[in-house]
Order: structure tokens, then C-alpha cells, then sequence
């Protein structure tokens, strides 16, 4: 392979990334590495298998880029259809981790990784952290949760990789995390955006100022944010604000990333092939248009992606960074086109709250989500009714209710959500569509 074609992971020079590869080369690289990955899945995942025989395609009927519109699409419903291992195109012996994120019902989506895909993603969050500024030296707290999310594993292994000294908080303890910014002379952060929103408000209170801090980058993604944001986390702290965005079924963080010039995420097209289509009818539209980005794995072993639907709603820019990377960019995600929400960092689908409620006796199929946000943090509580027999009980069964639910809620969406019950027939009835979620998270 060529030398300046493979991803160095502990050097960022320019010479050594394919971030700055002439473009007729990337082409090159990008048409042999689908054709790779579209053998590699029709090989090894029965899944992929039968929808190109059904289309009557094969691995060899991709001569050009533009072939990947002859593929079929890859959706959640379909992680969800082969939970947990179907989509693996690598035996188990092979597969060094496990991630797992929120299905759409009771049960989450699974993801994989071979050493080698671990390889890639190190190598992809070392080119974001570089594009924000980072290098050997700095000192990098990471408050992403550590654990089954992807955020927090995958953050550290790329800031370790980059040389850089790794404080791993993952999330929760905001009094411990602002100590360790101080003490520490912590020099960039990496967590959502909310919650560092959240830092800035208890830093306030215990008297710590953020902007007399070395923090000089913060790594903020996993949900959506906005340029409103950006200017308050920086009039509040000495930090340039990054986005990075990423997503579990292609790898975690590290799909994307914006430079200094943050002018749009740099994708990088060498190992995420980026589409954007018409949401509704899955037509491929141009770069400038928004639409639902898709996107292809070219190098993931473990489980391949092809075509995967994000249902994240954006466009790829047009023309070149002016920071001189060729790789293309993408703006920034605003918002979906299902409805999934995101509650602080964790993803939620109004559907896995529905599908807990129905397994307990006693309440009514009418429930109502409020988002709020409280300190920086978001808050979210159902509200349910009850039947009206259980509501005349005794207060005992009341609580006994509360508690099932309580539990059911926790176990189903992996966060702590305030349940309120409520009489029955109290909550709004909608004239067409229910109106499930109400939204009064502010900016
Ligand atoms: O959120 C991976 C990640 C971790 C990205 C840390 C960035 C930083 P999931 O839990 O699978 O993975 O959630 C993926 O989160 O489809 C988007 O809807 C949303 N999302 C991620 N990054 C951004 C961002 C991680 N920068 C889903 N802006 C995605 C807006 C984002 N939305």
C-alpha cells in the first residue's frame, strides 16, 4: 500500500494523513476499498447476501463509485432483526469488543470491533484531535461515558494514541471534574456539549473561573448543538469549541471532526463513505443539498456497513477547506428525521418508553416525555396515566406502581428519567398524530 495512503496513528504530519491526498487518488483508494468491503459482506453476512441476490447483483457489478447507489440500503430495524451477532462478518475469535447503543424497543443494537477496526478508529480520533489543535503534551480529561457507549473507550485510545496525557473522568461528578481541570492544568476536554454547559454553571458556583484555565480545546459531540452554544462555551472558558460526530453502527466518534477553521466536519472519506439522500424516497442527492447522510464503511472487518441510514439530517459542503485537506466536510447535524432524542449524550426513542409501559399492569396507553433542562442538564420525565381503579387504591399501590415502572424505565433506556403518574383522561388527547414529546430544552 502506499505509504502516503495508510493512517499513521502517532504521526499527524500532513505528509503522513490521507486528510491531504490529491483527489484522483482518493477516488482510487475509495473504489478499491467498496469493492473490498462489498465482497467482504456478501462473503461473510447472510443479511447482504440475499438482498444483492434478490437485486440480482454481485460484488463484481461495482466498477465505479457511483455503483454504491445500486446497493441496497442497511437501517437500525435491521441490527435490531439479527440481534446480537448477526451482522458479524468476523468470527467471534476475531472480534476484540463489544459496544452496544440504543435500539428502537427493548432490545439495544450491538456493534463490533477486530483489532484491526480498533486500529482505524484510534487512527481516526487521533486525525480529529490533531484537526483541533492537539498533539503530544497536552493533557486531555475525557468525560465521555466510559463503558458500553461508545464515546468515552473510544476517545481514550485515540488521545493516548496522539501522545497525549489521558484523564480518564468519564461523565457524572462535576465538582471532581472541575477540581481536575484546575489541579491538573487540564489543556482540552472531551464530552457533550450539555454537559460541559453543566461545568460551566457549577464551575460559577463553587467560585472556579474557567477562563483563567490552559483549557484551550473542548471535543463536544454526541448530540446535537449550536453555534449559540459555541459562543456561550467560549465566552465562559478559555476553550476554542470542536464538533465531532460519530455514530456506533459505523464505529463510534470519529467519523467526523472539524478543523480550526470550523467551517464544517471533515469526514474521513477513506474509511466512511458519505451519501446524502432524499429522507423519504432514498434518491442520492448533491453535495449542497440537505438530506439524510448515509455512509459506507470502506476498512470496518467486524461489521461492515453498507449504505447504513443515519437519520441525521445535513449536507456535504461544497469546495475545499480553506485548511488545505481535501477530504470533504459536512455541516452540522440539527436534527434527525426520525425521533430519537438524545438525553444527555444517550440516544432514547419514544417507542422503547412505550414498549416498558405496556409490560406493566395498570397503566394506560397514554404517556407524555417533557424534556427540560435543568443546570446545563437534561432532564426528562414521563408522565403516565393510570388506570382509574389502580388511582383509587390504596397509596401502597400507588407506590408499588411507581417503583415498576421506575425500574422498568432505568432497565429499557440505560438513564434515570422522573416518572410522574397521572389520573386517567388528564393528559392531552391529540387530534391526529400523539404528540408524545415535548421539547423545552432551550439553546
Ligand atoms: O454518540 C458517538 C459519539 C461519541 C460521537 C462521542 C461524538 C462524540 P451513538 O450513541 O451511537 O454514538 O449516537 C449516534 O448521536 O446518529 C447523531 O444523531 C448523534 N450525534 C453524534 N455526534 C453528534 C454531533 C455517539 N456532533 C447519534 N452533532 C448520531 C449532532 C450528533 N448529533
Amino acid at each position: 500500500m502506499n505509504s502516503i495512503l495508510e493512517t499513521s496513528v502517532t504521526d499527524c504530519h500532513p505528509a503522513n494523513v490521507p486528510d491531504y491526498t490529491p483527489l484522483p487518488q482518493f477516488r482510487d483508494l475509495q473504489l478499491k476499498r467498496l469493492q473490498a468491503v462489498v465482497t467482504r459482506a456478501w462473503r461473510h453476512v447472510k443479511l447482504f447476501q440475499s438482498r444483492l441476490a434478490e437485486r440480482g447483483i454481485a460484488p463484481d457489478d461495482i466498477r465505479s463509485l457511483d455503483d454504491i447507489a445500486k446497493l441496497p440500503f442497511t437501517e437500525k430495524s435491521d441490527l435490531r432483526d439479527t440481534y446480537p451477532f448477526g451482522l458479524f462478518a468476523s468470527p467471534m475469535k476475531d472480534v476484540v469488543r463489544l459496544h452496544v447503543s440504543s435500539g428502537t424497543t427493548g432490545k439495544p443494537i450491538v456493534v463490533a470491533y477486530t483489532k484491526e477496526d480498533v486500529e482505524v478508529w484510534t487512527s481516526v480520533i487521533v486525525r480529529c484531535l490533531a484537526g483541533c489543535g492537539l498533539h503530544r503534551g497536552d493533557i486531555v480529561q475525557n468525560a465521555y461515558g466510559y463503558g458500553l457507549f461508545t464515546g468515552g473507550l473510544g476517545a481514550h485510545y485515540g488521545a493516548e494514541a496522539l501522545g497525549a496525557t489521558v484523564v480518564p473522568t468519564s461523565g457524572g461528578n462535576a465538582d471532581r471534574q472541575i477540581m481536575l481541570l484546575k489541579d491538573f492544568g487540564v489543556t482540552a476536554i472531551c464530552c457533550t456539549p450539555t454537559y460541559f454547559l453543566h461545568l460551566i454553571d457549577r464551575a460559577a458556583e463553587m467560585g472556579v473561573d474557567l477562563r483563567e484555565l490552559p483549557l484551550r480545546a473542548g471535543v463536544f459531540g454526541a448530540e446535537p448543538w449550536t453555534e449559540s452554544m459555541r459562543r456561550h462555551i467560549e465566552s465562559k472558558s478559555s476553550l476554542e469549541a470542536f464538533d465531532i460526530y460519530g455514530l456506533s453502527e459505523i464505529i463510534g466518534p470519529g467519523v467526523a471532526c472539524e478543523c480550526r477553521r470550523h467551517n464544517g466536519l471533515h469526514i474521513f472519506e477513506d474509511h466512511f463513505y458519505p451519501e446524502i439522500v432524499d429522507p423519504a424516497t432514498g434518491a442520492p442527492l448533491p453535495d449542497g443539498s440537505e438530506g439524510e447522510l448515509v455512509l459506507t464503511t470502506f476498512s470496518k472487518l467486524a461489521m461492515p456497513m453498507i449504505r447504513y441510514r443515519t437519520r441525521d439530517i445535513t449536507m456535504l459542503l461544497p469546495g475545499q477547506c480553506e485548511c488545505g485537506r481535501t477530504i470533504r466536510r459536512m455541516g452540522r447535524i440539527g436534527r434527525r428525521s426520525d425521533d430519537m432524542l438524545i438525553i444527555r449524550g444517550i440516544n432514547v426513542f419514544p417507542s422503547q418508553v412505550e414498549s416498558a409501559l405496556l409490560q406493566i399492569e395498570g397503566t394506560l396507553p397514554n404517556y407524555q416525555i417533557i424534556l427540560t433542562r435543568e443546570q446545563g442538564l437534561d432532564q426528562m420525565e414521563v408522565q403516565v396515566e393510570v388506570t382509574p381503579q389502580m388511582f383509587n387504591d390504596k397509596i401502597g399501590a400507588l407506590q408499588g406502581l411507581h417503583e415498576r415502572l421506575q425500574g422498568a424505565l432505568d432497565h429499557v433506556l440505560g438513564i434515570r428519567v422522573k416518572v410522574a403518574l397521572v389520573e386517567a383522561y388528564t393528559l392531552e388527547r391529540s387530534q391526529g398524530k400523539a404528540k408524545r414529546v415535548i421539547d423545552r430544552r432551550t439553546a
